[in-house]
């Protein structure tokens, strides 16, 4: 008997069918950021600028993809260590510009055709998210909500484009593109007119979305945050702000599990957000500390978020999208593991006996509910996640350090 043949069995005791939970995760997309890659710099200008507007990727680990066709070939090495289905995040910075500068507020479908073409080629839908930051006209803190005309014109001109882009994406690629709206704005110090800041920001949206696309080709979600490193006294796009917002106008929220008090649980927000709106966008990161975008591991917080979405049957409600940047350590290593932990806490999630915890919980057997879930986490687990891996022709845990430092070994280090 095989190990998971072993596995199996003992799930079925608990009345799961692992046969069942591999398809569906099979299934289930997970959205990889391209911005792992090269530490959020974006391909406008030949040499990369740091990240702006309070995100930061700390570390100069050589093998950094300097190039379009490096990133992609950072991502096609990603795709073959991870199994199951995933879309694209491509930020509009990363548009195919040629020699000449695009601004923000001339970006084009074009730019970003030959993302969508090599998308087809490799398998992966693209989602879209503005680039509302590592600008000269966001240098000043303020973006769509800016008092300077000049300077909120250049950014809404960037958003509406950005809207049009996705949906044409959508359209040639025959799955809704996810546009992700995150604006940097905030201040570091006292603002008085806090009020003055998000009566711009709603009149900037009300006019951004003036325009309808149909929700086979785009779909508009907003990303609520906490604090930014610049923006601690405050951030004009806040969590009540877009929650009512997105609430008044049928947009998605973004929730972003680096963009709260480290000790809030995320998990708990999601059934109070998904039983008043019908779709969520996550930003899967890991916070330490602050909104740091370590690599996400397989680790409790994760788990909880999968469990949730499990638990309330919403899983096909949410669109997860990664959010994470590390530049201290090999990128495409980095990529891999956050890409497997999401997944893994996904199948660890499917393989819990919902009906048999709610049985006791509604029982008020808490006890039960307790040694039932200790239980869970000491089944063969592992040995599942091989099989998932094996059937997707993706190697398993204990091959990967070998074969990425192969890669670093044979491309990442040519590139210094
Ligand atoms: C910033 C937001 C945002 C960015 C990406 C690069 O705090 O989380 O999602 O990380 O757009
Ligand atoms: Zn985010």
């Amino acid at each position: 008997m095989t190990q998971y043949e072993l596995a199996k069995q003992i799930y079925a005791q608990y009345g799961i069918d692992t046969e069942a939970v591999l398809d569906q995760l099979a299934n289930v997309p997970i959205s990889i950021h391209c911005w792992q890659g090269d530490d959020v710099g974006g391909f406008e200008r030949p040499d990369a600028q740091l990240a702006g507007g309070g995100i930061q990727a700390v570390g100069n680990y050589p093998g950094k993809a300097k190039s379009i066709a490096q990133l992609r070939q950072d991502l096609e090495k990603v795709l073959t260590l991870v199994p199951g289905k995933h879309r694209l995040n491509l930020h509009a910075s990363y548009g195919e510009f040629g020699d000449a500068f695009v601004d923000r507020d001339q970006i084009e479908e074009s730019h970003y055709q030959g993302w969508i073409d090599w998308g087809r080629k490799v398998g992966l839908a693209l989602d879209f998210n503005g680039t509302f930051f590592s600008h000269p006209l966001a240098d000043d803190g303020y973006t769509l909500a800016s008092k300077d005309e000049r300077i909120r014109r250049f950014w809404i001109e960037h958003a509406k484009r950005c809207r049009r882009i996705a949906s044409y994406i959508g359209e040639q690629q025959g799955s809704p593109c996810i546009l992700d709206t995150w604006i940097p704005d905030g201040a570091k110090n006292l603002t008085v007119d806090k009020f003055g800041y998000r009566a711009i920001l709603k009149e900037s949206l009300d006019e951004i979305f003036e325009t309808e696309y149909p929700a086979d080709f785009m779909r508009d979600a907003l990303e609520t945050k906490l604090f930014g490193i610049g923006s601690e006294s405050f951030v004009v796009g806040s969590h009540e702000f877009y929650m009512n917002y997105a609430a008044r106008n049928n947009k998605m929220l973004c929730i972003d599990m680096g963009h709260f008090h480290t000790e809030e649980d995320i998990s708990d927000k999601l059934s109070a957000i998904l039983l008043f709106d019908d779709e969520l966008l996550l930003h899967v990161s890991r916070p330490m500390h602050w909104d740091s975008d370590h690599v996400v591991l397989f680790n409790d917080k994760i788990r909880m978020v999968a469990e949730e979405l499990v638990r309330s049957g919403k899983l096909d409600s949410v669109h997860i999208g990664l959010d994470f940047f590390d530049a201290s350590i090999n990128r495409i290593g980095a990529w891999v593991t956050g890409v497997r932990s999401m997944r893994k806490a996904l199948l660890f999630a499917l393989l819990e006996p919902i009906e048999t915890l709610i049985e006791y919980e509604e029982s008020g057997n808490g006890y039960a509910t307790m040694a039932l879930l200790e239980q869970q986490s000491l089944l063969p687990f592992g040995f599942v996640w091989d099989e998932f891996c094996n059937r997707h022709h993706v190697p398993m845990e204990h091959d990967l350090i070998d074969l990425i430092s192969e890669y670093e070994e044979t491309v990442l280090k040519e590139r210094s």
